[in-house]
């Protein structure tokens, strides 16, 4: 290989932009599985109005607790009980000054229970590293606007966020404004119930007591200067744009037959340089997510989903609503706009500055930009995932992420699973691509600098197209070899297996030679 060649192989990436016709990807309108949490129509010159305009407090089982909730109660002595938000407003109405202020302030509306540890990293961050005049600048211009941020809670959501639980189709709308307000509370820990281990167990957690007390790790530090170079930004230029979170779920009557599949494999754009966040900026950018969305974001992970949720705090919101997800689900977030840079990735990731989104709006002012959480399945046993039953499972959620939006767009992607989840790329790249195949997109892959597996992946999907394999017929290629790898000794890649039964295919098509023959 030269020095001048490309590092990607297939169609041109420009080839697959600009086809996602974003605005018919989820409309924002307001309907009982669309809830608009801001005035439509959107005023030209002005920032979105919250709605609705009257007091309607949803305290139960099927929406967000609101810190500002009248019926939120904190015993402050053994037999007294005060509304919660009154403790929060007194906490910030006193001057914060330093770290130890605001771990005495949070701990004031906060159970015993989420107190267990001391705020360590959140010390360390104004004592070590920030330079001292870094972190009184924080206390004397940032943070207080944090707190008018956070205490707009009042009037941005006068009615209930519903949750987006399990088994439903569900999309909120909020404002990007709104979701500075959202993620202020977060910040300053004042979501009800959200600490209990047991009551809200099957949600992310969303308060950031947890960040805060996650010990000595440098990547900790880096988390929180991405969160408040964030804060610093919209306090500073309140922004006025808006977002759309959105739930899929694909009823088990409406999954593909992957057996029967006649599409053959989508166009294929593939390289080993590049990122999905940079490269494939304005396609659908899957997020190689936990089921309970974003991961270690609020705690200790700072691998590929942490780190777009950090350098897009936006998406954060979705742990305040999205239950764990099923099998058949995915998420869907449309509009979050990118406010910071990076370098390195887990153990070494560090923020390297400010990042000015320029990326176009859509007729809703969305942000042209869009995310698709999918949750591949963790193999301890590595062996497990060529399970026919493993490889559905993958089939089926790669189509519930990639699915929606009609016919077009195209999926920037790459080794999902394959990191902290112990999949392998090479069956889970076809699997993307069999998915994508029948949701009618093309992918763009990012093999994250590995030139080998490109190489691999593109030759691969060559092959296929090149002989017209259907996704029907790869999918019983790729059970075949699910059976062959656990019934025997065999120690054969999915791949070559592949190529194997490809050639067998081929002897019998072809006319024996006479050498065949001997
Ligand atoms: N662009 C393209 N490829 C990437 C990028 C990127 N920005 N970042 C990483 N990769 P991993 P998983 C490649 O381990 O295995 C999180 O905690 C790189 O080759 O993040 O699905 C979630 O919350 C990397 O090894 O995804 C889950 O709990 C591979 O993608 C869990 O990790 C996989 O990245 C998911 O683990």
């Amino acid at each position: 290989s030269g020095i001048f060649e490309a590092p990607w192989c297939g169609v041109p990436l420009e080839e697959l932009k600009g086809k996602n016709g974003f605005d018919s990807l989820q409309p924002v309108r307001p309907s009982p599985t669309h809830i608009v949490c801001f005035k439509l129509p959107l005023i030209d010159g002005y920032r979105p109005e919250p709605f609705p305009e009257t007091f309607n407090d949803k305290w139960d089982t099927i929406h967000v607790r609101m810190p500002q909730s009248p019926q939120s109660l904190f015993p402050v002595s053994e037999n007294e009980l005060k509304p919660r938000w009154q403790l929060v407003k007194s906490a910030f109405s006193k001057s914060i000054k330093c770290s130890n202020d605001l771990e005495g302030a949070i701990f004031s509306y906060n159970s015993k229970n989420s107190q267990k540890w001391s705020f360590d990293a959140l010390h360390q961050f104004f004592s070590e590293t920030l330079a001292p005049e870094e972190s009184s600048y924080f206390f004397s211009n940032i943070f207080p606007d944090i707190v008018k941020l956070a205490l707009e809670v009042e009037t941005a959501f006068k009615s209930g966020i519903p949750f987006l639980k399990k088994g439903e189709s569900k999309s909120i709308s909020i404002s990007q404004e709104q979701a500075g307000i959202l993620l202020a509370n977060a910040f300053l820990s004042t979501f009800p119930r959200r600490n209990s281990p047991t009551q809200y167990s099957k949600y992310p957690t969303i308060n950031f007591n947890r960040l805060f007390q996650c010990g000595s790790l440098r990547s900790v530090q880096e988390k929180l200067k991405c969160f408040v170079n964030y804060f610093r930004r919209i306090c500073k230029k309140r922004p006025e744009g808006v977002i759309t979170y959105s739930r899929r779920h694909i009823n088990p009557n409406a999954l593909p037959i992957w057996s029967s599949i006649d599409k053959t494999l989508p166009k294929l754009h593939i390289s080993s340089e590049g990122t999905i966040e940079d490269e494939g900026s304005g396609l659908i950018e899957i997020d190689f997510a936990n089921k309970f969305i974003g991961g270690g974001v609020l705690g200790r992970g700072s691998v590929q989903e942490e780190i777009k949720f950090l350098i897009c705090p936006e998406l954060v919101v979705a742990r305040l609503f999205t239950e764990v997800l099923d099998d058949t689900e995915a998420v869907i977030v449309i509009g979050s706009e990118r406010f910071n840079s990076y370098e390195g990735y887990g153990e070494s990731f560090e923020w390297s500055g400010n990042f000015i989104d320029e990326t176009k709006r859509d007729r809703w002012r969305r942000l042209e930009t869009c995310v698709a959480a999918i949750d591949a399945t963790y193999f301890s046993d590595t062996k497990l995932q060529y399970n026919v039953e493993a490889i559905n499972r993958e089939l089926n959620k790669a189509y519930a992420g990639f699915s929606f939006g009609g016919n077009r767009g195209s999926i920037a992607t790459g080794n999902w699973g394959c990191g902290v989840f112990r999949g392998d790329p090479r069956l889970k790249s076809l699997i993307q691509l069999m998915a994508a195949a029948v949701a009618g997109k093309s992918v763009a892959y990012f093999t994250f600098g590995d030139a080998k597996l490109r190489d691999d992946i593109y030759k691969m999907w060559s092959t296929l197209r090149e002989t017209n394999t259907t996704v029907g017929a790869l999918w019983k290629l790729l059970s075949a070899y699910g059976r062959k790898i656990n019934d025997s000794n065999s120690q054969i890649s999915v791949f070559e297996h592949i190529y194997q039964e490809m050639d067998k295919v081929r002897g019998i098509t072809k006319q024996p030679e006479l050498n065949d023959v001997v």
